[in-house]
């Protein structure tokens, strides 16, 4: 498939993906999530691929495409998308981390907040504008950002339409680091993650998204059993074994 509206490549194990509109902010519009969603299935069916950068050297995203909000109407507004793209992103087998320069706003905070890490940009700005334009983060802000951050403080930055740096980012636990150059500390990151077995990156990914579903019971039943499960696995052999054996292990995903 050709893209237009995004960037795509792999680079080692490491699939990067960069929003292309930077005359708007890189603003998503739908063809910028319909790109988004083709992506995230060839991602998913490429076992090449265990680690997934999202993020440019200027902007992440201002937000959804205002000018193409307008006129809508409730139903028009539902069928805009995202939502459905953003769960496939967030359940998505391998990690995923978002690379933030620039402005990360509205839905394209919500973007980074379906990814499993963020690192930002010393004088990058995030935050959740919506109700400056009499709307509500609609494309999980509400529920991810509190889950993330806790209610009060998801609530203080809502209300407000805030905009923050990344010193106070770090501070709230919205991202995992400030780097210099985003991309660059990401892909270090995604370096060491893609040596990792991926079933058992996979398998992390699960139990720790059970924390949002879950009482800690059933949560820790469901971490019992994917923890089992992964001895049927050649990786667990093969990283054992390289234990006893003194080597580096090499995981293939099986
Ligand atoms: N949409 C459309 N165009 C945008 C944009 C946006 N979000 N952000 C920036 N642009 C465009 C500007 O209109 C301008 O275009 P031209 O006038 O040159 O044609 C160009 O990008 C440069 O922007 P500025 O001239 O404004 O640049 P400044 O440096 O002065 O200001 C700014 C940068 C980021 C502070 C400012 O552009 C700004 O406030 N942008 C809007 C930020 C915002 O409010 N974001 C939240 C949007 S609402 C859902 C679907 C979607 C959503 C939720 C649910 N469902 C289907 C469930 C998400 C909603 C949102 O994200």
């Amino acid at each position: 498939m050709n893209f237009e509206k995004i960037l795509f490549s792999v680079k080692d194990k490491t699939a990067v993906i960069t929003i292309n509109r930077p005359k708007a902010l890189n603003a998503l519009n739908s063809e910028v999530i319909a790109e988004l969603d083709a992506v995230v299935q060839i991602v998913e069916a490429n076992p090449q691929i265990r680690v997934v950068v999202i993020g440019s050297d200027k902007n992440f995203a201002a937000g959804a495409d205002i000018k193409a909000m307008i006129e809508m109407n409730p139903e028009q507004a539902r069928a805009f998308g995202f939502t459905p793209t953003f769960n496939k992103l967030e359940n998505l087998s391998k990690p995923t981390i978002a690379a933030i320069s620039g402005y990360a706003l509205g839905g394209g905070l919500e973007l980074a907040l379906v990814c499993d890490l963020r690192i930002a940009a010393p004088d990058a700005k995030l935050g959740l504008p919506e109700i400056n334009l009499g709307i509500i983060p609609g494309a999980g802000g509400t529920q991810r950002l509190s889950r993330l951050i806790g209610t009060s403080r998801a609530k203080e930055l809502v209300f407000q339409g805030a905009i923050i740096d990344a010193n106070k980012a770090l501070q709230y636990g919205l991202i995992n680091e400030i780097a210099d150059n985003p991309m660059e500390a990401a892909m270090k990151h995604a370096e060491k993650i893609a040596v990792k077995a991926p079933l058992a990156l996979k398998a992390v990914k699960e139990c720790i998204a059970m924390t949002a579903k879950t009482d800690i019971r059933s949560g820790l039943e469901y971490e019992e059993v994917a923890w089992s499960r992964l001895y049927a696995t050649k990786d667990q052999k093969e990283g054992m074994r390289a234990f006893a054996e003194k080597r580096k292990p090499i995981f293939t995903g099986e």
